[in-house]
């Protein structure tokens, strides 16, 4: 149950039913209409002859003859007049007419194109919203187990808003490290002397635990100098609970803090938003049998991709994001574009994943989720 942005030709789809921008006839024409006649074959058309067209904003469905998928569903999109005459709630209704359709003959995958984006004129970039928007809703509130795709031809069919894009990519100049990570540069004095601090911390902790030191070497990374320094060992406990509530009172309570594992940490944040599973999972754009596994494994490490999915979900402030990332011993990175563009969303307090997902595909990068 999620919905997934490719880069696709639809008539090549291995799915239960792929959806037509067709026009009020059904009887082909060019664009998306087009290619998917030509590729199912005369019998589309045959069967189209028989419907007796289709209103804009209804949906009809057919065999796919030819093609790959089992169904074709026939849609009809507005055609953009400026935006004042009910375009959004016509496309809107396309894409509800489609989905109820399919969930009625059973599909369990179903891949749209960008209706109205192309002949009709429809902005791109807002019909994108329209799209993602209304297939979110339809997934929240269905029970159907469907995995929705959204198929972008070519590149230059898919838009973000250009203040979005422009904003994103503000943001990736001046956080992404690229090649120069702090690996392949000297470290400044400030930061040597943070990390003998660290250094000294561990051996101490370990000293007095009796314990190895490579125990303590995956805490989170140092956070920057505080500006007045505090003193050693709780410099070192609130690296451990970083994110936490409540400072740990002692060693003891940090180290049972960091055996606090993904899946309790995500569980109790679950429980503090409120929220319920279904909600989250729903939320996170990830499969039902997934959340399933992770739930029920109290050392279960998720990819990064479905921990940041989940943080998004939850709604999580960056040093909660950080900190439901260590417990799976993953990190954000500033080498990674893909890091940088859910950070931009994290910080500026926007939480919706298909929003996320439409950026992250602008970009180029993998998306979250599904
Ligand atoms: N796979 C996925 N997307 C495609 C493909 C493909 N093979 N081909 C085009 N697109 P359009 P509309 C994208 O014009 O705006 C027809 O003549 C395309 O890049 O096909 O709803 C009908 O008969 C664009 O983003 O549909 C109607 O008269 C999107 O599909 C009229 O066009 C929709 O572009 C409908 O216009």
């Amino acid at each position: 149950m999620s919905l997934e942005i490719i880069r696709q030709d639809i008539t090549r789809m291995h799915v239960d039913a792929i959806v037509n921008a067709a026009n009020p006839a059904l009887l082909g024409g060019g664009g998306v209409d087009g290619a998917i006649h030509r590729a199912a074959g005369p019998g589309l058309l045959e069967e189209c002859r028989t419907l007796g067209g289709c209103k804009t904003g209804e949906a009809k469905i057919t065999r796919g003859y030819d093609l790959p998928c089992r169904y074709v569903i026939h849609t009809v999109g507005p055609i953009w007049h400026g935006g004042h005459a009910g375009e959004r709630e016509k496309l809107a209704a396309c894409y509800k007419s489609a989905l109820r359709l399919a969930r009625a003959h059973g599909c369990g995958s179903v891949a749209f194109p960008l209706i109205s984006a192309g002949v009709y004129g429809y902005p791109r970039d807002k019909a994108l919203r329209v799209a993602t928007d209304t297939i979110r809703d339809f997934l929240m509130e269905s029970d159907a187990d469907m995995h929705v795709y959204l198929a972008i031809f070519d590149k230059a069919s898919f838009a973000i808003g250009e203040k979005l894009y422009a904003g994103i990519a503000q943001y990736i100049d001046d956080n992404y490290a690229g090649q120069h990570t702090a690996r392949s540069r000297s470290l400044l004095p400030e930061e040597m002397c943070e990390l003998a601090k660290a250094q000294r911390d561990i051996e101490d902790v370990c000293e007095e635990m009796a314990m190895p030191q490579e125990a303590l070497r995956e805490v989170p990374p140092f956070a920057p100098m505080a500006a007045k320094p505090e003193p050693k060992k709780r410099g070192l406990l609130e690296r451990l609970t970083r994110g936490a509530k409540k400072p740990a009172a002692s060693i003891e309570d940090a180290l049972a803090e960091l055996e606090d594992g993904f899946t309790p940490y995500l569980l109790r944040k679950i429980d503090e938003r409120g929220m319920t599973d279904v909600q989250c999972y729903k939320k996170a754009n990830i499969d039902r049998k997934l959340f399933s596994k992770i739930r029920s494994s109290a050392n279960y490490k998720p990819s990064k991709n479905t921990a940041l999915a989940l943080a998004i979900a939850l709604e999580l402030s960056l040093e909660e994001t950080r900190d439901i990332l260590s417990r799976a011993g993953l990190a954000l990175s500033h080498a990674s574009k893909f890091d940088i563009i859910i950070e931009y969303f994290i910080a500026n307090g926007q939480y919706d994943i298909f929003e996320i997902n439409e950026a992250l595909f602008a970009f180029d990068q993998p998306l979250l989720g599904a």
